[in-house]
């Protein structure tokens, strides 16, 4: 794959001259394009056996980003800004059926795995919370763009179908984590029940808010907008704080194989929702508020078990970088949802003390 040919298709701005692998992320390849001119361009090849249906995808992220630009001060720093082909759509496909697609490189910005003061992810949580805030009057309605995606019934019948299968033949040597799993599924089903009836209202939500996935101002240290937006669809906006709090509030990371470093900070997950409720309070409904301590729970189950399928079903889904990844990743999200549940009457109590917070 040649990408500087690649990136020809596309109405750039000045000439590209030259093309670099950029971040690790588990599902796209992301390159940053220079050009001879003083814009730079991020180009993707998005994962066809993730995403289905890449223009469904992108027409996503081009009406949200569009919504967004109406209502910012500066609309090419505070969210992305898709760049379509010569021909004028928002993505290429090339010989090989891969899908590509551009957006302009926001300079001056900053990335981070993991938070390191709480003032960080207080910073993440009035990103998020402006996202949501940005999008609440959004009403084209949006492609769901993977099954189920944080849908735990969903996530079920796939499991039931990996367990079945056993396709790596892995599940002999898996009986705590299967047992983990099975421990907390009616639990994770009847937090689900409240979607499928209602109570917990389905709104535009991002659905991968993990740090990574924002870009910090780097003079200023706040927080500039949410990127990959690739996963934006309808859902809870509970999960969007659950998945946020998964990293923020991880003391380390999501990876890392020293389970006894693994457990969830209060003072990030104060910090976090403080800055969330500043922007949501007014917004949420009385379920919302009432569910959204039990959110990151939730999530970081899904997590733990979307690892552990992918492990047993040999490694299809997540880019690993070596052969026990996808364990490893299990394990540690394991260790995070039992420090979660250790202090989860703590959570919630800390939750109840913003809600009457002034
Ligand atoms: C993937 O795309 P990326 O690397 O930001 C995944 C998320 C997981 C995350 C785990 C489309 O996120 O759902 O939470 O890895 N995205 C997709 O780090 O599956
Ligand atoms: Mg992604």
């Amino acid at each position: 794959m040649d990408t500087l040919e690649i990136i020809r298709h596309f109405a750039l701005d000045g000439k590209a001259v030259g093309v670099k692998p950029l971040g690790d992320g588990f599902i796209n390849d992301t390159f940053v394009v220079s050009t001879d001119g003083p814009k730079r361009y991020i180009l993707q090849r998005k994962n066809k056996y993730v995403f289905p249906d890449v223009p469904a995808m992108m027409d996503n992220i081009v009406a949200v980003t569009e919504h967004i630009k109406k209502k910012v001060q500066d609309p090419l720093r505070e969210t992305l800004t898709v760049i379509p082909t010569l021909d004028g759509r928002y993505f290429f496909k090339d010989s090989d059926g891969e899908f590509w697609a551009v957006c302009l490189y926001i300079e001056d910005t900053v990335t981070h795995d993991v938070a390191s003061t709480p003032d960080m992810a207080r910073q993440g949580g009035l990103g998020i919370g402006r996202f949501q805030a940005l999008l609440s009057d959004f009403d084209t309605p949006l492609a769901e763009v993977i099954k189920g995606f944080h849908n735990i019934r969903w996530r079920f019948a796939q499991w039931d179908e990996a367990l079945r299968a056993d396709k790596a033949g892995r599940i002999g040597g898996l009986p705590e984590e299967i047992a983990f799993i099975e421990g907390r599924r009616e639990e994770m089903l009847s937090f689900w029940k409240l979607v499928e009836d209602g109570v917990l209202p389905m709104r535009v939500t991002h659905n991968d808010t993990k740090l990574s996935n924002f870009l910090f101002d780097k003079a200023t240290g706040k927080v500039l907008c949410a990127i990959d937006l690739d996963t934006v669809m309808s859902s809870t906006s509970l999960n969007d704080v659950g998945d946020a709090i998964r990293s923020y509030a991880n003391n380390t990371l999501e990876d890392d194989p020293d389970y006894s470093k693994v457990w969830i900070r209060l003072d990030m997950y104060e910090a976090y929702m403080d800055g969330y409720l500043s922007e949501r309070k007014a917004t949420l409904s009385a379920s919302e508020k009432e569910w959204l301590a039990f959110a990151p729970l939730y999530i970081t189950y899904e997590q733990v078990l979307r690892f552990l399928m992918d492990y047993i079903d040999g490694d299809v889904y997540y880019k690993i970088k070596y052969p026990e990844h996808n364990l490893v990743r299990t394990r540690s999200q394991m260790a995070l949802l039992r420090s979660m549940e250790d202090n989860y009457p703590e959570m919630r109590k800390i939750v109840a003390e913003l809600l009457e917070k002034e």
